[in-house]
């Protein structure tokens, strides 16, 4: 892959889509499928430039491995570059470092050990566009995320290469993209020392087995496990090591949340202490029935999906086949590492009737999904146990 590295964007937005159109359940929901974005395929669009794609969520029935066309797109700035030259690329490494470092993508192949994880990439804002009252941001259904294998080094290993200097309190990473207007702020995000360090978090150069999409980060990402995508950096190429807490415009004034640990506020709430979004919560969905979906009573019925424990593990996933009322422990399939998604299954026999099936995931730390849906004014960190409710006959 090193040498013939290149990503090519020719035609962003130029192809028309596909007649075919999907209704996520919130006004404003009417999404096309697209096939028009490079590398991808089958996905709903939510916006042109920067590109804004979701994934549709039949696509999470089929694996627990998010297919690298079908994964969901979020980028900020509109001047994302349409070709990458993989050989010339370079990641420039500076600040307080005693080495500055310029390392090509084959350097970091070959130069420092390979690791590889199975984790979830979610958006801050997935299922923004599900927020009562409904708030400003891309209206996403529950797409925004997906799970993939990542292949690449631990950012540890590049920082212990360049040296971390004593006064070293923040590593900062920036991508290739821009915005329009000079003024606008590059979009870059920081990590403390320590996080930076930690072992877990990489830089990936593959993506379930290839190399990244452009869209996705191509030829390089940050990987930052356990928490919101909007530290996982893509088109990496810089790093800055800086001696005071980062107090750039993605870090100081987006991206915050309510201090607590659900994100949590009262609507019209004033005078809450904000801070930087960090660790995901425990989620889980059924995937292989949806809302008014008809299904014969009497007979044995398998409920499905997926679950996710957010920044650990799952310790169990519970389901409901009466709204609520009681709970039966799901089967769980096989454990792909904390940061994965999980399978989980159980057999119902509906009597007739409307059926309202709830999903509660609890993680490995005992964070349980709530009943009553989170809300904050970003649409951040939405964890609501589901419901979905069949028509049974
Ligand atoms: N360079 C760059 N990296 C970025 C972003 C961006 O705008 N530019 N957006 C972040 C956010 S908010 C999200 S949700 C994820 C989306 O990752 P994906 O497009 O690979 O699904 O990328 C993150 N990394
Ligand atoms: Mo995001």
């Amino acid at each position: 892959m090193a040498g013939g590295l290149a990503g090519s964007l020719t035609s962003i937005g130029a192809a028309a889509w596909s007649a075919e159109q999907v209704d996520l359940p919130f006004a404003g929901g009417q999404r096309d499928v697209t096939d028009a974005f490079p590398q991808k395929r089958g996905v709903l669009l939510l916006r042109t430039r920067p590109p804004l794609l979701e994934t549709p969520f039949p696509v999470f029935d089929k694996g627990i491995v998010t297919p690298n066309d079908q994964f969901f797109v979020r980028w900020h700035l509109p001047n994302i570059p349409n070709r990458i030259d993989g050989a010339a690329f370079r990641l420039n490494v500076h600040g307080a470092v005693a080495h500055e470092l310029s390392l090509s993508v084959n350097e970091l192949m070959t130069k420092f050990e390979q690791v590889q994880l199975i984790a979830v990439n979610q958006c801050s804002g997935n299922s923004r566009g599900l927020f009562s009252p409904r708030v400003a941001g891309g209206q996403w259904g529950n797409g925004a995320m997906g799970n993939a294998v990542w292949t690449g080094i631990r950012l540890r290993d590049v920082l212990a290469r360049a040296m971390l200097k004593a006064d070293a309190v923040a590593v900062r990473f920036r991508g290739l993209e821009t915005g329009v207007l000079p003024t606008t702020p590059l979009f870059m995000k920081s990590l403390q020392v320590d996080h930076a360090q930690d072992g877990e978090v990489m830089i990936a150069y593959a993506m379930n087995g290839e190399p990244l999409p452009l869209l996705n980060g191509f030829p390089i990402r940050l990987i930052v496990p356990g928490w919101y995508s909007t530290y996982w950096l893509k088109m990496l190429n810089d790093i800055d090591v800086l001696t005071q807490p980062d107090d750039n415009y993605w870090m100081a004034k987006a991206y915050l949340v309510p201090d607590n640990p659900q994100g949590n506020v009262e609507p019209g709430q004033k005078d809450v202490h904000m801070v930087p979004i960090s660790r995901m919560l425990p989620r889980s969905f059924v995937t292989n029935l949806h809302d008014d979906q008809h299904v014969r009573a009497g007979q044995a019925l398998t409920v499905r999906g997926i679950a996710f424990g957010g920044d650990t593990g799952l310790r169990e996933v519970r389901v409901s086949p009466d709204g609520g009322t009681s709970w039966h422990a799901a089967k769980l399939g096989a454990d792909h590492g904390k940061y994965s998604f999980r399978h989980w299954e159980v057999r119902l026999t509906p009597k007739a009737g409307p059926m309202t099936i709830k999903v509660k995931a609890t993680n490995s730390a005992g964070v349980t999904q709530p009943d009553v849906p989170n809300w904050n004014p970003g649409g951040y960190m939405r964890n609501v146990v589901e419901s979905t409710t069949l028509t049974v006959i």
